[in-house]
């Protein structure tokens, strides 16, 4: 059967959806550089292993983790593609140092914070793995972006997403209307309209945290990891799902419910996951399905990063789940 009517993202995009959208044309004209980024970074991913792309390219980034090669391939495929748009103000990735300018010529009025591919280090083993992206519009008035373009609270993002590398390849957005999955459809090479108006449930019965770093934990999350385990009060144990990519932790979340965790703990005080390109971005999916994202005692959305690799504690999933966590903790 062939469909010639298929909602690509392009088309929803610039849908009734989105009627009220100010600039929604120069908005899908973005969202289609990050799309062209995904679908090269599908490509490479599905090709590493004719291409001798798996490994590691022989250098360390920012956080002195070893890159891989499709890292680096990952992370040019943004900033080409959304240089390319010529929406983009400045931008800020996983993989650099500092803010990445764009040149007056090309600029636009748009910020693109991104994790060009994260849980690389799974990768080799051929496990999921994804893209993160947050849009923000510009604050600065003149040509020149400063730390004020960047080092906002979550709630300023007008747009948030990942692509997950998995058995498909899916791309799961939000332009603060509710959350929308589409499944990139290889034979027209489009992004399609597969899940409308993802909800998570109120209430799960999976937990996703790396328990092997239960010795670092506080008494808090400790204490509420085992009463989930225990199945106190007649309420049947919860299952253990842990990835390691925290895109395909969340993915799983997102549609079956319950809560994943990166706590601060001792050994990581400010916990693991990054504000601006994972945590943020993730969150505002997680609120606009109607989940809850917190870092223990306030939402993550609230939070304001110190630099642009700030690391915060995250708890994110069900309401009743999350609201249970944040009891623990409140009351530590
Ligand atoms: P750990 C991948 O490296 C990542 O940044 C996230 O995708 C993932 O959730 C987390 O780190 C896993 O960290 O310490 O459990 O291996």
């Amino acid at each position: 059967m062939c469909d010639t009517n298929l909602m690509t993202l392009n088309r929803w995009l610039l849908s009734d959806h989105h009627k009220n959208t100010p600039n929604r044309i120069e908005f899908a004209n973005l969202m289609s550089g990050i799309a062209l980024a995904c679908k090269i970074t599908t490509n490479a991913i599905k090709r590493a292993g004719f291409e001798q792309l798996f490994g590691l390219a022989g250098v360390t980034n920012v956080h002195s983790e070893d890159v891989k090669k499709l890292d680096i391939i990952a992370n040019d495929a943004f900033k080409y593609a959304l240089k390319g748009t010529k929406e983009v103000f400045c931008m800020v990735s996983e993989e650099e140092q500092s803010i990445i300018p764009v040149a007056e010529h090309d600029a636009g009025n748009f910020v693109v914070t991104f994790d060009p591919l994260d849980g690389s280090s799974n990768i080799d083993c051929n496990v999921s793995v994804g893209s993160i992206f947050a849009i923000w519009p510009k604050v600065s008035k003149d040509n020149n972006y400063s730390d004020k373009d960047v080092l906002r609270k979550g709630r300023e993002m007008i747009a948030a997403g990942y692509a997950l590398y998995g058995s498909a390849t899916m791309l799961v957005l939000t332009t603060g209307c509710g959350v929308f999955g589409f499944t990139l459809d290889y034979t027209v090479g489009e992004f399609v309209l597969t899940h409308p108006d993802i909800k998570i449930k109120p209430r799960g019965a999976i937990y996703s945290i790396n328990e092997g770093n239960s010795v670092y934990w506080d008494k808090a999350t400790a204490d509420y990891v085992n009463s989930i385990k225990s199945g106190k009060n007649g309420k049947t144990p919860y299952s253990s799902r842990y990835i390691g990519s925290m895109v395909s932790d969340v993915h799983r979340t997102l549609l079956y419910g319950g809560i994943f965790m990166y706590p601060a703990d001792s050994k990581s005080p400010q916990g693991k996951l990054r504000y601006l390109y994972e945590v943020a971005p993730l969150s505002l999916l997680m609120e606009q399905a109607g989940g809850k994202s917190t870092n223990g005692q306030q939402a993550c959305l609230d939070l304001v990063p110190g630099n642009i690799h700030q690391r915060v504690p995250v708890f994110m999933g069900s309401v009743d789940d999350v609201s249970d966590l944040e009891s623990f903790h409140k009351s530590s």
